[in-house]
C-alpha cells in the first residue's frame, strides 16, 4: 500500500492547548506523524509519495469561501493586532447571539469560525492543513486510478472541522474533501467510516442531507466525551440524506469485544450501500494507553480492525485522524493497514 506524506504538514506545531481548566502541553504534535512515517518505513508498507497540489477548488467544494479566506488571512491579522503567540478563541455566537454581520475584530472572528478553545492556530497552521488536505487528495487519486487501498498520512486531522469552522485539532476536513473529490471524479457513491474514538461531527454535518455520501461513525458516547453535542444514535440523516447517516455511540471502557459487533454492523451498512470507495477516517485513539481517550484496544486489535474492513471487498482510502499515544501510534496505525492487506 502506498503512503502519501509531506513534511510541510509538520509546520503546524502547537505548543499548548486548553484542557481540564489548564494550559497544558499540546497533544496533536508533529512527532505523531514522524512516528507513523517511521513505522511505515520500518515495516515496508510500500512507497511513500509527496502530495501534489490540487489547488483551492477541492477545498472550496467542502468549505465556505469566507472560512477559507479567514484561515488564509488569519496570521497576518493576528500579528497586526499585536499578538505573536498561537491563538485560542474564547467567545462563540451561541443561542441568542448573531453570526451576521460577522465581527470585524479578530477575537470575534476566531469565535465565529471555531467550535472550541482546545485548538491553537499558529503561523503555519493553514499551510500545514492545506498540505494535509493535498495528502488526502493525492491518496484519493491513487484509489481512483485503481489501487485497492492507499494511506494518506494526514496531519493535522480533519473530522471535527465543518464547512465553516475549525475545532478538535482540525482545520480542513480531509475525509470530506477526499470524498467530494472522488464523487467529482467518477465515484457514484462514497462511504465514510469514522473509527476515531471521537465522533466526526464535521464530516457528519457536511454530508447530513446527502444520499450519495454515507457517513458511519463508531465512537465514545457524546454524553460523556468530546464533542458532546453530536454523535447520538438517533442522528440518521435529513431530507435526501435520511437513512444515510449512522452512529454507534459506545460507553467509556469499551474494548474490542464490545466494539467488534458495532464494526460488523457498520460493515453490513456499507455492503448494502455498495459504494465505489470506502474512506476510512483512521483515528488510533481507541488504544488503551491513549492519554485523552477511554477505550481499551490493545495493539493487536488494530490488526483485527483492518482485517474486518478488508472483508467488505471494497477499495479503501485510509486517512489518519487522531491518536495521541505517540510511542505506539506507528505500530497501531500500520497494524490497521497491514491487517487490511492480509485480509
Ligand atoms: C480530536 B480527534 C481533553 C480535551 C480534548 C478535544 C479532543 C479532540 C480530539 N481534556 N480536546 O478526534 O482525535
Ligand atoms: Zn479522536
Amino acid at each position: 500500500m502506498k503512503t502519501v506524506f509531506s513534511s510541510v504538514q509538520l509546520s503546524h506545531a502547537p505548543t499548548h492547548e486548553i484542557s481540564d481548566g489548564e494550559l497544558k502541553p499540546a497533544v496533536e504534535t508533529p512527532d505523531r506523524a514522524e512516528q507513523v512515517l517511521q513505522a511505515v518505513t520500518a515495516r515496508k508498507l510500500g512507497d511513500i509519495l509527496a502530495p501534489e497540489d490540487f489547488g483551492q477548488r477541492p477545498l472550496a467544494r467542502v468549505h465556505t469561501p469566507d472560512y477559507l479566506a479567514f484561515m488564509e488571512g488569519f496570521w497576518d491579522r493576528w500579528t497586526a493586532a499585536g499578538r505573536s503567540t498561537e491563538a485560542f478563541p474564547f467567545v462563540w455566537p451561541v443561542r441568542t447571539l448573531r453570526t451576521d454581520p460577522p465581527p470585524a475584530h479578530i477575537d470575534g472572528l476566531l469565535g465565529r469560525y471555531s467550535m472550541d478553545a482546545g485548538t491553537p492556530v499558529g503561523a503555519h497552521t493553514m499551510t500545514a492543513a492545506i498540505a494535509s488536505a493535498n495528502t488526502a487528495l493525492t491518496a484519493a487519486r491513487l484509489v481512483q486510478q485503481g489501487e485497492t487501498a492507499a494511506f494518506g498520512l494526514c496531519r493535522p486531522p480533519g473530522h471535527h472541522a465543518g464547512a465553516d469552522f475549525f475545532g478538535g485539532y482540525c482545520f480542513l476536513n480531509n475525509a470530506a474533501i477526499a470524498a467530494e473529490w472522488l464523487r467529482d471524479n467518477g465515484a457514484g457513491r462514497v462511504a465514510i467510516l469514522d473509527v476515531d474514538y471521537h465522533h466526526g461531527n464535521g464530516t457528519q454535518s457536511i454530508f447530513y442531507d446527502r444520499s450519495d455520501v454515507m457517513f458511519l461513525s463508531i465512537h465514545a458516547d457524546p454524553m460523556d466525551e468530546y464533542p458532546y453535542f453530536l454523535g447520538h444514535a438517533d442522528e440518521t440523516g435529513a431530507r435526501a440524506g435520511t437513512g444515510f447517516n449512522q452512529n454507534w455511540p459506545l460507553p467509556l471502557g469499551t474494548g474490542w469485544q464490545e466494539y467488534a459487533p458495532a464494526l460488523d454492523d457498520a460493515c453490513r451498512w456499507i455492503t448494502v450501500f455498495k459504494p465505489d470507495v470506502v474512506v476510512v477516517s483512521l483515528g488510533l485513539d481507541c488504544f488503551e494507553e491513549d492519554p485523552i481517550s477511554g477505550f481499551k484496544f490493545a495493539s493487536e486489535d488494530f490488526l483485527r480492525l483492518g482485517q474486518t474492513l478488508s472483508r467488505t471487498g471494497l477499495p479503501a482510502l485510509f486517512l489518519m485522524e487522531g491518536g495521541y499515544a505517540v510511542g505506539a501510534l506507528g505500530t497501531n496505525c500500520v497494524n490497521v493497514l497491514e491487517g487490511f492487506e492480509a485480509g
